[in-house]
Parts: C-alpha cells; structure tokens; sequence
C-alpha cells in the first residue's frame, strides 16, 4: 500500500526562492531516499551502489543550487565585474568530495547513508574523473576555479565539453595501450545542459565588404559552414559554500540533426554526415602536453570554444549595459595559453563588424578585456598555424589578423624605430617556415598584462620567445607563480593530517593556509613528529595496498616511497630516474653486504600516443621493474613499480603518501610545476632541480629543507651552446656507464635486446636533456638522502617544516594576485592584499 500523501508544502512568500535546504542527518537521509524513489525510479532494496552515488550527487547538488542562486543573484545586482577565464582543458576529477567537503557535509552525508547501510567512501571511488585535460595546464585552471568560488570573485570557466576526455592507459607487455575513456556513460549529475544558450559557429566561406553611401565600409562574413554550440553549465563551489561559479562547457550540434530529404531519398549514411561532422568537434580531447597538435580539427576545437564564449560574454554584457564601450570594466578575459588566442581576433569581429564599433576603439577594449597566461617555452609546443589553413578556416579573423599586425609593426618602425629583424620577431606571422600565423604574439599584442607562471619561466620568457615584444612593451610581461587548492590537496586527501594539525595549531588554517606556518614550532618536538610520521606511514600503506591490487606487487610501507608521477616528457627525465635506478641495483648485487636504505621507485603518468620516445621510457621503467622485482638479490631493499593510468583520483593517493618527490627536470624547460607543491605541502622532501617553481620553493622551505642539483637554467642554455656532448662525461663517471651499457646490451629487454639502444645512444651523443652531465649530482644527493633517512627524527622534522612552508603555494594566492594585479576584480579583501 502507498502510504498517505504528504501535505503540499508552502511556497515562501517573501522572495521567489524556494526554502534552502536543511543539512542534518535526517533530512539528508530523507532526502537522498526521495532522490532515489523520484529521479531514480528505484527502490532501496533493488538500488545498485550506482544509484546511491547518483542519489547522493543530487541531493548534495540541491544544496549547491541553493548557494549558486544567492552568488548569481548577488553578482547582478552589485553589477561586480566577472572573470571569464578561457581554458580548452579543465581537469577536474571527481567532483562529490570537493562539493560535501567545501558545504561541510562530511558527516551528514555519511551518517545520513549509513542508515541505508551504504558507505560514503565507497560510492565517491564511483564517480568516474571529469579528465578533460592533459595534466598540469588543465588541473591549474581546475584548481583555479575551486579558488575562484572560494575567494569569492565572480568567474566563468569557458571551455569544451569532451565526450571523451583523456584516454585510459594500460600496460600490455611493459608497453603503454590507450584506451578511449567514457566519462558521460552513465550520465553526469552535475551538469545542467542550458539549451536555450546556444550560438551558431561559422567556419570557412567568404568575406564581402560592403559599401553604403556616407558610411565607411563595413566587411560581412558569410560562412560556407555553421555549427550550434550549446552550454553545459556546471556549478563550482567554494570554501564553506560561500561562494558557487559557473564552470560553462560548451557542446557542438549541428543545426539540423538530420538531413531529411537526403534519408527519404535513400542517403542513411549521408543523412547525418552534416552531425557527424559537426559533432566531432567536441567529441575528443587532444592528448598532447607541450606540444602542438597541428590537425585542422584541432584549429576547428580552438575557434569553436573561443566564439562561443564571446558570443556569450557580449550577450551577457548586453544584457545589463547599453554599449560595449565598458565591456572591460566589467568582464576580464583570461586566456590560458594560446589556445583561445583567436579569441582577439574573433572579438575585434564582433566589436567591428557586427556591433559597429570603430576599430580603434574596438582595439582599446579588446586589449583592456584580455590578458593571456603563457605555460611554456617549449618550440614545439608554441602554437603557429599555415597561413592557408587559417585562411580557409577563418577568412575573417585572418583579414583582421593583418591588420593588427599592419598596426603593430608601424608602431614598432615609426615611433619604437625597430629593424627589420626585430620587426620580424615581433610579428604576427612567421615568415621563415611557409608563412603561418603565431598565436603567442597574436595573444601578447591583444593583451594589456601578459604573465608566466614561475619567477623563473617569466624570466625566460623575457629573455627568449619574447624577448623583442617585451623590448616594445615592457611593462606588459609579469609573474603569477602557480598554486594548488588545498582543499582538494590536503584536506580531502589527506585528512588524517588535517587533524593532527588541527590538534597541533588549531583549526584557522583551514581558512588561511599560511597560517600552516604555526607548524614550524611543533618540527622539533618528538611527539608531534612522531605522529607526523605515523600519519605518513598509514598514507604509505593505502598507497601500498593500491599497487598490491592493481600489480600484483608487495611494496614495503617502511621503505622510502620515492615518486615520479607527471607526464612522461624527455623535459621531465624519467629516464635519469631509471638510469638511477638500475646503478642503484648494480651497486646493491655487487655490494650485498652494505647497509643500503630500502627504497621503492614509483612512476605514473602517460605518453602521447605519438611520442615514441616517451613510449620507450615508459616501456624501459616496466622492463627495469620486471627484471628488478624478480632478482632475489636485491632481498626487497629495491622496487620499481609503474602504476598505469595516472589521473586525477590516483594522485589523491599518492601525494601523501611520498617521502621523495621526483622534480628533476631539466633547467629552464618545465614553467612551474604543481605536482612539486602538492607533495611538499603533504610532508615529501623534494629532490629536484632549479627549475620552474622549485627555486621559489627553495625559498620558502630553505635549503636545509629541499634537496636541490643539477645545472642551471643558464648553465644548461651555456653547455648546448657550447656543443655538450654526453660521451665524455660517461666515460668519467663508471657507474653512468655500467647502468647504460646494461640498457643498451639488452640485460633488461632480453627478448628485444637493441630495444633502448637508440634512447640511450642519445645520451652519448647531443645528451639534450643533460642527463649525463646530471647523472653524478644526482647520484649523490640520492646517497645523502638514504643517509638522511637513518636519522628518521632528523628526517620527520624536515618534512614537517615542508607542510608548514608551503601555505603560499596556495593557488587561493595565485588566484588573490591575478585579481588585485591583471583583473582589479574580486572582494576589496583581494584588492587589498599586498
Ligand atoms: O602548465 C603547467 C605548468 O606547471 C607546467 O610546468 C607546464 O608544463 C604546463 C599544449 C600544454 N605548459 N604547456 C602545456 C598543455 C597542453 C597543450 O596542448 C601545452 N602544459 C603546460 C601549469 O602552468
């Protein structure tokens, strides 16, 4: 029998919202139970784990709306000035504990599910990554806007909608194996799809101008093809629910899903050509970090998000304001690398042609709304396009292309008196590689602040891509050093440490981060480290029992955790790592008696699909570990063990779980860094070189605290100028030579045994990557760091003063410094922060 209907509920009189949610136990019982019946359509007995993940979702999400419409209503009416920042890639991960942590429903939640005897911690590892993006470009936009919502400045997120996001890898034989990866499968709770906000995009066709009596002559883009972009909208929010921002992803349709009179004619297939078409715009993420996918639909991808977002961003403004004239009083536009940079040539369209603005003027506005965040000086990652692809593309914005650059490049000669060499650096087309389209520059010149994303990288910067656009604009270039959320990279991984420092210092820091600096104190007392380290240790054995499960291999948790997880890069040298590693092995079968510190080498990460060099690296550490993991001469002082499929969830595991973070690039090749942070702020020492972000670590822990080697960036620069080669150094340095000569002989790739001759004939050769001329420092500060680990109190205290030092890596103060510096948006708190 169905029970007696409930009494309608009251609808409030005094505004037109509904009640907001009550957050006890019982009503979030009842309320996750409604959930189940009325959207899912299931009952307890027959509810799988899935749909309690699902009921959990929504019924958290109520309470997210509630906050969502009190920020969205807020915003309007004090008309604050919003952030839009424009981002292809946002790498997310789950979602569900970042929302009940930030609401503070920890507890609730879980009680109110353990009625139904269901455990919270299992139903969150049901929530597949939200992986739409690579690795550190796209989790700093994700992290940038948690920070966002929770210091309150008003922010869109703009960016595509992937159907699939980045690929699942699996090892096979040693070898990497992509696989597509499915994330809206089972639907997404999060997303409210917004139907009515949807803007045609044009590609292709021509441009006319034309000529009206007594006016000047306007230019009308007819394209040969359009597409519908349709939002996806997904809440953010803050720190204690304070704030929510609207993450607005952006999915392609075509106009007309089907050809009708193509299918009744008997064309199926060719019915729906036009949606295919359409449709793979956004269907898939590209899987290249630092390198430039040069494919059409890649340009397609960039054009298609950048549009649509000013084409949002302009009707938003028009709502409110009567002219664009304030548009950049109102909106600022953050372009997270170069791929919106086309967005300064589609919003001057915009102004110009379809808004009539005059093109000075709509110059003024354009370059006051933009500012463009470069993340890395790698040539091959710079993005240029073929003059004839872009013109095909986008006849438009290549016309408007020339004429900023015209205006650029008279500015350079008449009133900077630039030479025709430094004019052809700073132009915005590359003329010495069958013409194309530079979208660094295209992104500088559109841009009134221009920044780097480390002290280091925006020195480089500076001094290289550049260095003659900065000579013409030199006030325009500065620095915003990279953060990560603490909220996500400690409270909600590692929370057995957020207890024991709240007992050691209180509970503030869970509101200013930099307050964590309390700890410092407590780095000397045994018993606070004590705890410290059995925190540590518990972290180390959830990790242990991860690589258990997934290898099949017994890691022991009092060994030192040492990890290198990021994507495999030759910049990155994980093969250093694995040359390390296979000396360490030879040293340990030739000196068995000696006291070796235990040791197990992690790696994660994925290698693009086309880059047979990172391939093979990844292929080498399976093969070291197979050959390592088996030898019962090394009594298990010595493990190496590759997890596949690094993403977001995995690095929750691993960061608290290291005692050695692996940031060894080589100098001046990797901008900044974040995996760097979010290890030390959960207690790793970190060995690494003076590269990106690690000099201003090394400032904020102190070189008594960090474990730093190598050349730097300006002896690297030196040593290839000078024509480096690895040969010699090998030949000095008798263990390098042993573990390469090893590699190369096939001793770990039996079956194949010239497999890695060539990867490691390139250390003997150019060694671009100065891994030989590294190797010995390397080496040594290894042994001085098993020497270190003898002295566990010595060790303890150093981690802790790594936890309580790295607060100012917060990305809440990135976030803080872009506001007041580049966006004068946000809270007067933020204006005010010096
Ligand atoms: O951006 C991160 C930095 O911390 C890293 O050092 C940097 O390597 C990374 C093209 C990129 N730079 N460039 C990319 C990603 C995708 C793509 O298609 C380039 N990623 C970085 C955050 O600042």
């Amino acid at each position: 029998a169905i029970a007696k209907p409930q009494a309608t509920r009251k609808v409030p009189r005094a505004t037109n919202n509904p009640l907001p949610r009550a957050n006890d136990t019982d009503t979030l019982a009842l309320e996750i139970l409604e959930k189940l019946t009325y959207s899912l359509g299931k009952t307890t007995s027959v509810a799988r784990m899935h749909d309690w993940m699902d009921a959990t979702c929504l019924a958290v999400r109520d309470r997210i709306i509630d906050h969502w419409i009190a920020s969205t209503q807020k915003v309007t009416k004090e008309h604050s000035k919003r952030v839009c920042y424009l981002s292809m890639e946002f790498l997310i991960g789950r979602l569900l504990r970042d929302a009940i942590n930030n609401l503070g429903l920890s507890e609730p939640v879980k009680q109110a599910l353990a009625r139904y005897g269901v455990d919270l911690d299992l139903v969150e590892l049901l929530e597949p990554d939200a992986a739409l993006g690579n690795g550190g470009l796209g989790r700093l936009a994700a992290c940038f806007m948690e920070s966002m919502a929770s210091t309150e400045v008003p922010a869109f997120g703009y960016g595509i909608r992937y159907v699939h996001g980045f690929f699942r890898q699996e090892i096979a034989d040693g070898a990497q194996v992509e696989l597509p990866e499915d994330w809206l499968a089972h639907g997404n709770p999060w997303e409210f799809e917004r139907r009515e906000t949807a803007y045609e995009i044009g590609f292709g066709g021509k441009v006319t101008m034309v000529e009206e009596p007594g006016r000047p002559p306007r230019y009308v883009w007819r394209p040969a093809e359009r597409v519908l972009a349709v939002a996806f909208d997904t809440p953010i929010v803050g720190w204690r629910g304070k704030h929510v921002n609207t993450l607005r992803l952006w999915s392609a349709q075509a106009l007309d899903p089907i050809l009708l009179d193509a299918f009744n004619s008997g064309d199926h297939i060719g019915a729906l050509l036009e949606s295919n078409r359409a449709e793979a715009i956004t269907r898939v993420l590209y899987p290249a970090d630092s390198h430039q996918a040069g494919q059409e639909l890649r340009l397609r991808q960039e054009f298609f998000f950048s549009s649509a977002s000013l084409q949002d961003i302009v009707r938003r403004h028009l709502q409110t304001y009567d002219s664009l004239d304030n548009l950049a009083d109102k909106v600022a536009i953050q372009l997270n690398d170069t791929h919106p940079a086309v967005s300064v040539a589609e919003l001057m369209r915009l102004l110009v042609d379809i808004h009539g603005i005059e093109w000075d003027k709509a110059w003024e506005i354009t370059q006051a709304t933009f500012s463009y965040t470069n993340h890395t000086l790698l040539p091959e990652a710079l993005e240029t396009w073929p003059i004839h692809l872009f013109e095909r593309l986008l006849p438009r914005q290549m016309q408007i292309i020339y004429a900023i650059n015209a205006d650029l490049i008279r500015h350079a000669r008449l009133d900077k008196g630039l030479d025709d060499g430094q004019i052809s650096a700073v132009s915005l087309i590359d003329e010495n590689n069958g013409r194309r389209v530079r979208m660094g520059q295209l992104a500088f010149a559109g841009s009134h602040a221009v920044n780097g994303v480390s002290a280091l990288h925006t020195e480089l910067m500076k001094e290289t891509v550049f260095r003659d656009l900065h000579r013409l604009y030199p006030e325009r270039i500065e620095n915003k050093t990279n953060g990560v959320t603490p909220r996500r990279w400690l409270f909600e991984c590692n929370p057995d440490l957020c207890k024991l420092i709240e007992e050691a210092i209180g509970p503030g820091f869970r509101d200013n981060i930099e307050l964590l600096a309390e700890l410092d104190k407590f780095a000397d007392d045994a018993s606070f480290r004590d705890k410290f380290a059995a925190v540590k240790l518990a972290n180390k054995q959830r990790l242990a029992k991860v690589v258990e499960e997934r290898l099949a291999t017994y890691v022991d948790p009092k060994a030192i955790f040492d990890i290198q997880v990021k994507r495999i890069h030759e910049y990155k040298r994980q093969f250093l790592n694995i040359i390390e590693t296979v000396a360490l092995y030879d040293q340990i079968r030739s000196s068995p008696h000696l006291d070796w510190t235990p040791r197990v080498k992690v790696f994660a990460g994925k290698a693009a699909p086309s880059y047979q060099e990172a391939k093979q690296i990844i292929h080498l550490i399976n093969d070291v570990a197979r050959v390592i993991n088996a030898d019962p001469a090394v009594r298990n002082l010595l493990k190496v063990v590759f997890i596949p499929n690094y993403n977001v969830s995995l690095a929750e595991i691993i960061m608290p779980a290291a005692d050695v973070s692996e940031q060894i690039s080589t100098a001046g090749l990797e901008a900044s860094g974040t995996g760097n942070m979010k290890f030390a702020l959960n207690g790793a020492l970190t060995i690494g070189t003076l590269d990106g972000a690690n000099v201003e670590m090394l400032e904020h822990i102190g070189a008594d605290n960090i474990f730093i080697f190598g050349l730097t960036a300006e002896e690297v620069a030196n040593a290839r100028a000078n024509g480096h080669m690895g040969q010699p150094v090998i030949e000095r340095q008798p263990l390098l030579r042993a573990a390469l000569e090893s590699i190369e002989n096939g001793v770990f790739s039996e079956n194949d045994p010239g497999r890695y001759r060539s990867l490691a004939g390139s250390l003997r050769d150019r060694d671009w990557w100065m891994i030989a001329a590294d190797f010995q420092e390397y080496w040594n500060t290894q042994r001085r760091l098993d020497e270190l680990w003898l002295d566990r109190a010595k060790w303890n205290t150093m981690a802790v003063h790594n936890t309580a030092r790295m607060g100012w890596f917060s990305s809440d103060r990135s976030i803080g410094e872009y506001a007041r510096d580049i966006w004068k948006a946000g809270p007067k708190s933020i204006q005010a922060i010096s």
